[in-house]
């Protein structure tokens, strides 16, 4: 490997947060409540069954919705909304090139089957990209992060409906629109796998809608392909020059043993993620999950010109979240160890250590899966996520020695430059929730990202207050030096 290495000269640094865990005022300047206003925290919880990903009845979703059950945190985030200036100075300060934001879907369009748009919402993000651009911070935007307005999961079942599709492409039409001139990447839905993992998180589907879990399963599917085809068609239209990603969960996994039957099991399960970014890339199902469906009678209401739109609507770039690795099994028995992730399990990996929430760290897999990426699809790749969840409190310096956090960081980014030294095409970097933000698996204030400390626990007491940690010296350092002095 070359000594020097080094990122390319407009390589994108930065951070990444979704409006749902971060902005709060949840219901302010004529915002709708979105499905993630409806994740409780619950004190009790089990990590390994998060309630961010139940099922639920509509009656479950109007009961939360009344605040029947508890706090929830999404409501109130860390107070994005009313600091987002204070927020990104404090970015600018370390240097950061890009940030990583959604636009939530109630705030524009509140209930979002509306045909006027929101006024005040659009003026809110409109404040912010003025703000991110007058500190030369491009922003990256998503325009789905888990953040479907409840009231269309309500009526119309959520994305199990085709109806949903005219709804966004409104709000695509809207905010590319109004915001051509700041944004220049963009992404349709945040980890559009995390409909394998929960249809209420996933798809905004309630209960009451599902009839055939699979099948069902695979219309949902279908419908996030053509919204995402969709939202690239406006795209073009509008602001021609401007790119759109597809975003994924990445699963990186490893088979368990040499044995051809865990390698083989490998190789599925990495089809069972690679699904998603084969038709966003390449604008057509790939033949084994055309295999799977004729094996398992699953059959997807198809209209005559959903072919020719997912065809000349492929995606610029591919950007994933990366978190951790799991290892691929053909046998899993009683006395198979298994690992925990907000949407990776499997079975674990002895030659890694975990985070105390489970999560399997392993800055090689970043490597593994750039180098996959790169060679499947031959298209720039953009880490949309990546970081280490600490529980962390302030010291006597007001301050935090967040070395841990430190540590995992610079071993990724290790692996990146060696990737990008092999010749991938890597155009970004924004690490999770650069601010503490609120968790979105557990619900969380606890569970903390951040190079910024914000000052307010689980239940919403603090006083929201801003405070740098080691890791935010060390981030600046490493952008100011693109990433060669780590
Ligand atoms: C991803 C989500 C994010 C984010 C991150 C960290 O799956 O896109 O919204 O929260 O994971 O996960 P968590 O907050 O559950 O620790």
């Amino acid at each position: 490997m070359s000594k020097k290495t080094i990122f390319p000269k407009d390589f994108l640094w930065g951070g990444a947060i979704a409006a749902n865990q971060s902005e709060g005022f949840w219901n302010q300047g004529g915002r709708g409540a979105s499905i993630a206003d409806t994740a409780p925290y619950n004190q009790n919880q089990n990590y390994s069954t998060y309630e961010a990903f139940d099922e639920l009845t509509i009656a479950e979703i109007e009961d939360r919705l009344n605040d029947k059950d508890g706090y929830y945190p999404k409501r109130w985030g860390n107070h994005f909304y009313e600091r987002y200036e204070e927020d990104i100075a404090l970015l600018a300060e370390m240097g950061f090139k890009t940030l990583r934001l959604s636009v939530s879907w109630s705030r524009i369009y509140p209930k979002g089957d509306e045909t006027e748009p929101n006024k005040e919402g659009l003026e809110f993000y409109r404040n912010i990209f003025k703000t991110l651009k007058k500190n030369k911070i491009k922003p990256i935007v998503t325009l789905s992060h888990y953040e479907t307005p409840v009231h269309l999961a309500i009526k119309y079942g959520g994305w199990i409906n085709r109806e949903l599709l005219v709804f966004f492409e409104r709000y695509c039409e809207t905010v590319i629109y109004e915001f051509k001139d700041y944004v220049e990447y963009w992404m349709a839905f945040n980890e559009i796998n995390v409909i394998q993992h929960s249809f209420y998180v996933g798809g905004a589907v309630p209960k009451d809608f599902i009839k055939n879990k699979e099948n069902d399963l695979y219309q949902v599917i279908h419908h996030l392909f053509l919204a995402s085809a969709i939202a690239k068609k406006v795209m073009k239209k509008i602001s021609p020059t401007a790119k759109m990603g597809g975003m994924l969960a990445r699963r990186e996994g490893y088979p368990a043993t040499c044995n051809p039957l865990d390698v083989l099991q490998s190789v599925i399960d990495d089809q069972k993620n690679l699904f998603f970014t084969d038709v966003l890339a390449r604008g057509y199902y790939p033949s084994y999950m055309n295999a799977f469906f004729k094996e398992n009678n699953i059959h997807i209401n198809y209209e005559d010109t959903d072919d020719e739109l997912l065809r000349n609507n492929t995606i610029d770039y591919v950007s994933f979240s990366y978190y951790m690795t799991v290892l691929s099994k053909y046998e899993i028995d009683e006395n198979t160890e298994l690992t925990t992730g907000n949407l990776v399990s499997g079975v674990k990996n002895n030659y890694l250590q975990s985070n105390e929430w489970g999560w399997q760290i392993d800055p090689v897999g970043l490597r593994i899966t750039l180098e996959k990426l790169y060679d499947r699809y031959q298209l720039p790749l953009l880490v949309a996520e990546n970081g280490i969840g600490l529980k962390e409190s302030l010291n006597e310096n007001n301050s935090i020695e967040d070395i841990q956090r430190v540590d995992y960081l610079r071993s990724h980014i290790r692996e990146m430059r060696a990737a990008v030294n092999n010749g991938v095409d890597l155009i970004g970097y924004t690490v999770w929730g650069p601010i503490d933000i609120i968790s979105m698996s557990t619900s969380e204030m606890s569970k903390r990202y951040g190079f910024i400390y914000v000052d307010a626990d689980d239940y919403g007491v603090g006083s929201f207050n801003r405070y740098k940690k080691k890791s935010f010296y060390w981030y600046k350092q490493v952008i100011e030096s693109n990433g060669s002095n780590l």
